[in-house]
């Protein structure tokens, strides 16, 4: 029998990293009775333990008052954003969770900012109420003045810190039970989520503001529907440590969060409407590919429409190709259990499926759908990659091609001009975790370095250059000379050949010879060996003889009336220039413009959005190799920022000077080994 889709709950737990949410899922599970025992939740996975944090978000299986209820744990540092963006995705709902030691930071802020984007109803768990300096009040007066006042507390914490010790839930405990002194308190939280309930309907409204207040029931139906439309924002709260309102989320999340069915379809390719029925033809999306320590190769699927049962023969609605479905899944750490079907909103991994990769939707061949891809993050740090050894460098694009499968904020490009292999990922650990997993599961051996600099080269003036070719040794000799006029071109117009020679002094079959040479001359230009671009070369003189003169004498006048020319053309370097948008908190907003500065950047503009300072500026592409990082250590982890290539300029000459002195102690290197 398939579940009741209204019955069923998929919520991502999101915050920021050390908020509680691995905890927090722990201890609803094991309230659940979903476990056996505490910390049967954890971060379990070698690069994990290693470095006491969530890497990979995992879903993980309850079941509570009748309904089926999947939480995803995801990690809370932006090194590992693409794994939220991902379960985010594929969730109806999330719990945001804040630490109360801690307040709101700018982390949250960004997982806010996406679960407004991907329109997914929310509410918020408090936690960590039992440490010092913790104030409910203040925490929830916070809350509301960044993400605004539809966020509504429905519990009340009784006693403060150590001496913390019930949650008081607003909907259902009886006054009776609410001390004398934390009345007044109630009374006026419990009247404004009654008043908020009552706005989502308009006969309950007229009820509430006619006098009559609001049954238990009424409130409950009202709230479900506002949090589905956004509308409110439950706050809820407690202590994981001491176990103090576990039991009273696990509630709000089946009486308060949306099901599937209140989600509503899933917009498919086409602007197909997918609803999430149990019984029309099978759908689902893939958001996580993973090489499982216990299991193997798992794909994690979420089922839109439809029921998944083991052996169904399904079609990849992105690819083509066919799947049989292997058993579903459900693994926790060491421990997997085996579903006998997955409903709307479920969430079960696969094994070993054919040619299914991260993204792609399955459905039966009856009703073929495809859903948009999942939207994911930039990179913003990048690192060159050097191999140990020969056996590394054979291995090494094995270990890239598993890690984009798993990865879609990761990249590996090698650029033509360095000739260097450069990953890149969402930061320094990020990149550091997928290393070490290179050498730990694959064998691969690797360096991380600063990556070099794309530089190409141009000129700035108008030239003109010669060069005759004339060989004479016994036999047949080589002839050919060519005049040539370089000009300037626009920036990003590339190189353009034009052929002046008039009364036939280069014969017009030799002509493409001087264009090659031209061509050939640029791949390494005279400032520093940098490619050279966005120049036009005219040959408009020279000279031929009736039997030495060949393609090869041509193209080699070319090439050195090109050099001749570019010499005397005002050459210069240009560097690649970023755009980048930098977001922090107001009181980084002087050391991040004066740091900007200091990197040669040029501040384009200020917006404010949310509290925070988004500086957009252009930056040239060598100061930011690492700015992820050094962001990072100026902002204590609280800024972000967002890069794209934007356009090619000039380098300064002192910097200039340094890079060709550079480049000269590099061939010179070359050269002696
Ligand atoms: N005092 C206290 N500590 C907590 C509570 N919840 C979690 N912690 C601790 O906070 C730290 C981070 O918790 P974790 O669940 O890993 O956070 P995550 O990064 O959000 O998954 C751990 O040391 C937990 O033991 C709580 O309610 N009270
Ligand atoms: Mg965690």
């Amino acid at each position: 029998m398939p579940v009741d889709t209204t019955k069923v709950r998929t919520v991502a737990v999101v915050g920021h990293t050390g908020a509680g949410k691995t905890s927090l899922v722990d201890a609803m599970l094991f309230f659940a009775k979903a476990v056996p025992a505490r910390g049967s939740v954890a971060d379990n996975l070698t690069e994990e333990i290693e470095r006491k944090l969530t890497i990979h978000a995992k879903p993980l299986w309850l079941s509570v008052e009748g309904c089926t209820v999947t939480l995803l744990d995801t990690p809370g540092s932006a090194d590992f954003l693409g794994e939220t963006a991902a379960a985010i995705h594929v969730a109806d709902a999330a719990i945001v969770v804040i630490d109360a030691a801690h307040g709101i930071d700018v982390g949250t802020r960004r997982l806010w900012k996406w679960l407004e984007v991907e329109h997914k109803p929310r509410l918020i768990f408090v936690s960590k109420l039992d440490k010092e300096s913790t104030d409910f009040e203040k925490t929830v007066e916070q809350i509301r003045e960044v993400f605004g006042k539809n966020c509504i507390a429905f519990e009340l914490p009784l006693g403060k810190e150590a001496a913390f010790s019930k949650v008081l839930n607003l909907r259902t405990t009886p006054e009776a039970d609410v001390p004398e002194e934390l009345r007044d308190q109630f009374h006026a939280a419990h009247q404004s989520l009654e008043e908020a309930a009552a706005e989502q309907d308009d006969a309950m409204l007229e009820k509430y503001l006619g006098g009559t207040p609001l049954t238990l029931d009424e409130i409950t139906k009202g709230t479900h529907v506002g949090v589905a439309r956004g509308k409110i924002v439950p706050i809820c709260c407690g202590s994981v440590e001491k176990e103090l309102g576990v039991r009273q989320l696990l509630e709000a999340v089946v009486s308060l969060l949306p099901s599937p069915v209140d989600d509503g379809a899933w917009e498919a390719d086409g602007g197909v409407k997918v609803e999430p029925n149990a019984k029309a033809a099978f759908s689902g999306q893939v958001f996580k590919v993973t090489v499982d320590p216990y299991a193997g190769a798992l794909a994690y699927l979420r089922v839109v429409s439809g029921t998944l049962k083991a052996d169904m023969d399904v079609v990849n609605g992105t690819r083509g190709g066919k799947e049989r479905i292997p058993q579903l899944l459900r693994i926790v750490g060491k421990n997997q259990t085996v579903a006998t079907d997955a409903g709307p909103g479920e969430i079960v991994a696969l094994a070993k499926l054919k040619d299914t990769h991260l993204g792609d939707t399955l459905c039966d061949a009856s009703k073929q759908v495809k859903f948009a891809a999942i939207n994911f993050p930039k990179p913003v740090a990048f690192s060159a990659v050097h191999p140990h050894t020969q056996k590394d460098e054979e291995k090494i694009s094995v270990a890239i091609h598993r890690t984009e499968a798993e990865d879609k904020t990761f990249r590996a490009d090698r650029n033509a001009n360095t000739h260097e292999l450069v990953i890149a990922g969402m930061g320094d650990t990020h990149l550091a975790v997928i290393v070490d997993g290179w050498k730990r599961k694959i064998g691969v051996n690797v360096d991380l370095s600063v990556p070099k600099v794309d530089y190409k080269e141009t000129i700035t003036a108008r030239a003109e250059g010669h060069y005759k070719h004339k060989k004479q040794s016994g036999g047949r000799g080589q002839y050919g000379e060519a005049y040539l006029k370089l000009a300037p071109r626009e920036r990003a117009s590339g190189f353009e050949f034009v052929d002046d020679v008039v009364g036939g002094s280069i014969p017009r079959n030799f002509i493409p010879a001087v264009e090659k040479g031209c061509v050939e001359a640029m791949l390494a230009g005279t400032v520093a060996g940098y490619p050279v671009v966005d120049v036009q070369a005219s040959v408009y003189d020279g000279s031929y003889h009736d039997v030495d003169s060949n393609e090869l004498s041509f193209k080699i006048s070319g090439l050195q009336a090109f050099k001749d020319a570019m010499q005397k053309a005002r050459p210069v370097l240009l560097e690649p220039v970023m755009n980048i948008a930098v977001s922090v908190p107001d009181q980084y907003m002087g050391d991040i413009t004066g740091d900007l500065n200091h990197r040669r950047g040029r501040i384009m503009g200020v917006e404010s959005a949310d509290g925070l300072q988004c500086i957009k500026a252009q930056v040239p592409q060598s100061e930011m190799f690492k700015y992820c990082s050094e962001l990072r250590s100026m902002t204590g982890g609280r800024g972000s920022f967002e890069m794209e290539f934007s356009h090619f300029e000039t380098v300064p000459s002192h910097i200039a000077q340094k890079v060709v002195a550079e480049a000269q102690a590099a061939k010179k290197a070359a050269q002696e080994s």
